[in-house]
């Protein structure tokens, strides 16, 4: 049995993550998206309401589970037993961050492989910060988000 932990912040949870979580799910037996409980980041969202959005959003895919993560991605990883580590790529800009990151994990665990899926054309140019900054100045951002987490970025930042 294969498992793969799909990280990230989720700040909120995009069409783009959903796409990723989708195609993820097919190729492995079980699908972990782990969010990274970030206080430094100061994330718009509570670890709470980031996971409730990916748990509402992504109810239908019977081999996804969500959960949350502290610390090293590895140590985590191990934790939960998964054999890899998928990433989304967007741009090309996501390459060097999204490389750099796949070594220094390979260096830590020998073990861990980071499987990067290409992003689908049609969501290649938005992130979960583009969202939020279109939202703050009231642009149309609910082309990017599933209806719930619109609704909730609505009520978040009294649009
Ligand atoms: N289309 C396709 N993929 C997308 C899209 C899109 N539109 N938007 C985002 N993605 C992909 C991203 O490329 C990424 O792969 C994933 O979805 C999650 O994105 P984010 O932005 O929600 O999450 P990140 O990139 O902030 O997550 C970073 C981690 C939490 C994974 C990282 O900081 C981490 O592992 N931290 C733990 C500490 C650690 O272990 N550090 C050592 C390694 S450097």
């Amino acid at each position: 049995m294969k498992t793969a932990i799909y990280p990230g912040s989720f700040d909120p949870v995009t069409y783009g993550h959903i796409d990723i979580i989708k195609r993820g799910a097919l190729l492995f037996d079980k699908l972990i998206v782990a969010v990274l409980l970030n206080p430094i980041k100061k994330p718009l969202f509570s670890i709470e309401e980031r996971i409730e959005l990916l748990k509402v959003t992504t109810k239908n895919i019977p081999n996804v589970q969500i959960d949350y993560f502290d610390g090293l991605l590895v140590d985590y990883a191990k934790k939960v037993k998964a054999d890899v580590i998928i990433r989304g790529l967007r741009m090309i800009s996501d390459f060097e961050y999204e490389f750099q990151m796949a070594l220094i994990n390979k260096k830590l665990d020998p073990s861990i492989e980071t499987v990067f899926l290409m992003t689908n054309e049609q969501y290649s140019y938005f992130s979960s910060s583009a969202v939020k900054e279109i939202a703050q100045f009231r642009g149309g951002f609910s082309k990017f988000v599933p209806e719930i987490v619109a609704q909730k970025l609505k009520e978040k930042l009294k649009l």
